[in-house]
């Protein structure tokens, strides 16, 4: 199968590229990445001379249209993730993560290919902590900051290209990711990165706020799931019921090392920050028998703690361009 993953210069989509090489080494791959800020191609390294690597933007509907014909299918990462950012320029957010998807459904459209679409559970809005529901296939989208409305909107265009287009596609809306290869922008990597130099780990607000934590690995297996048994025209959730407040998190991440429990200090919180994400994956586990192989988070955590540690050349570079931001949002 030729498979052409868009984004794998980034975190989830260079996990998935190097985990497919062993669990699926008859798949040839074609990365298309832009390589913004977030792209780094040193994720891939260990299996540069065995993908075909293209640099260009998803927007950009000629190459799109040239590499969806030359595959059997897309399996989309690529876009602009972090909601800090979105809140501080969203055009970038509209740019690649609304038109770059539409570039590739018409492309996927032309061409009578498939795609698979990564999304976020960003795109349900959010629970009250005491909510015994979690998010389901069904819930109703209701995106809360300027990047789950693009991604919300992205699903949409997705979903009307299969209704009114009959095109081969699924989608996938997953929760937190941690692990290896994240860029320092997000929260875990920002706080093991910033010990590592010695700083004291950030808390936007009290801390209360509670994400589903799943392993990139765990996620990735999920996704060759669904392009292998899920059914065309239809939506999976992926989660690993990891459901942490952020104030838990970190007093993990000192535990394991080895600073004391109060060693963090409270920043500004994120204007409309979500409270609580929690995904119900029972679709997924019952129509593929997908299950998460990191049941525990501490050691997840450990492995991410111990990359992290021994690839400073990897996140050395970027440390200080995304602590100047942060400094500038106050937070
Ligand atoms: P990331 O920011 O680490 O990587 C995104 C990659 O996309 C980068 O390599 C970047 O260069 C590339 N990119 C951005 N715009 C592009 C464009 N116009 N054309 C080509 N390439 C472009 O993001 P990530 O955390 O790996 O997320 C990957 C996907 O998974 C996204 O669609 C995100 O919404 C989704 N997702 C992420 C999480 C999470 O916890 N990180 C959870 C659920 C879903
Ligand atoms: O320094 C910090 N301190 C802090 O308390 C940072 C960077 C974050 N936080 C909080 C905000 C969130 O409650 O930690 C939580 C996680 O923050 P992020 O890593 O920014 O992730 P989130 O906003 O939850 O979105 C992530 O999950 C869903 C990804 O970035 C998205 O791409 C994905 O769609």
């Amino acid at each position: 199968m030729k498979v052409l993953v868009t984004g794998a210069a980034g975190f989830i989509g260079s996990n998935f590229v190097l985990r497919v090489r062993e669990t699926r080494p008859d798949w040839e791959i074609t990365v298309i990445d832009a390589l913004t800020y977030a792209g780094n191609r040193a994720s891939l390294a260990a299996v540069e001379n065995e993908i075909t690597f293209v640099e260009g933007s998803i927007a950009d509907a000629e190459l799109v249209d040239r590499l969806v014909s030359a595959n059997d299918i897309v399996v989309h990462f690529a876009a602009e993730s972090h909601n800090d950012n979105s809140l501080d320029n969203p055009w970038p957010f509209m740019e690649s993560n609304i038109i770059g998807t539409y570039r590739l459904l018409e492309a996927v459209r032309k061409h009578d290919k498939r795609i698979h679409h990564i999304s976020t559970d960003e795109v349900y809005g959010d629970l009250e902590l005491d909510d015994p529901n979690r998010f389901t296939e069904t819930t109703p989208l209701n995106p809360s900051s300027p990047y789950s409305a693009s991604k919300a909107s992205a699903d949409l265009l997705v979903r009307a290209w299969i209704r009114s287009f009959k095109i081969n596609a699924t989608l996938s809306n997953c929760s937190n990711n941690y692990g290896p290869r994240q860029h320092v922008e997000k929260f875990i990597p920002r706080q093991i990165t910033g010990i590592l130099d010695g700083v004291k780990p950030k808390l936007y607000g009290a801390g209360a706020n509670v994400r589903d934590w799943i392993h990139v690995d765990d996620h990735n297996d999920a996704v060759v799931a669904i392009i292998e048994q899920g059914r065309l025209g239809e939506t999976y959730l992926i989660g690993a019921d990891g459901e942490q407040n952020n104030r838990e998190i970190i007093a993990l991440i000192l535990e394991l090392m080895g600073k004391p429990a109060d060693w963090f200090e409270h920043v500004n919180d994120r204007p409309g920050h979500d409270l609580r994400y929690a995904i119900d994956s029972s679709k997924l586990r019952a129509e593929t028998g997908w299950r998460p192989q990191y049941q525990d988070i501490r050691s997840g955590l450990r492995q991410t703690i111990d990359w992290y540690a021994a690839n400073r050349d990897w996140w050395e570079a970027s440390k200080a361009a995304t602590e100047a931001v942060y400094t500038r949002l106050g937070r």
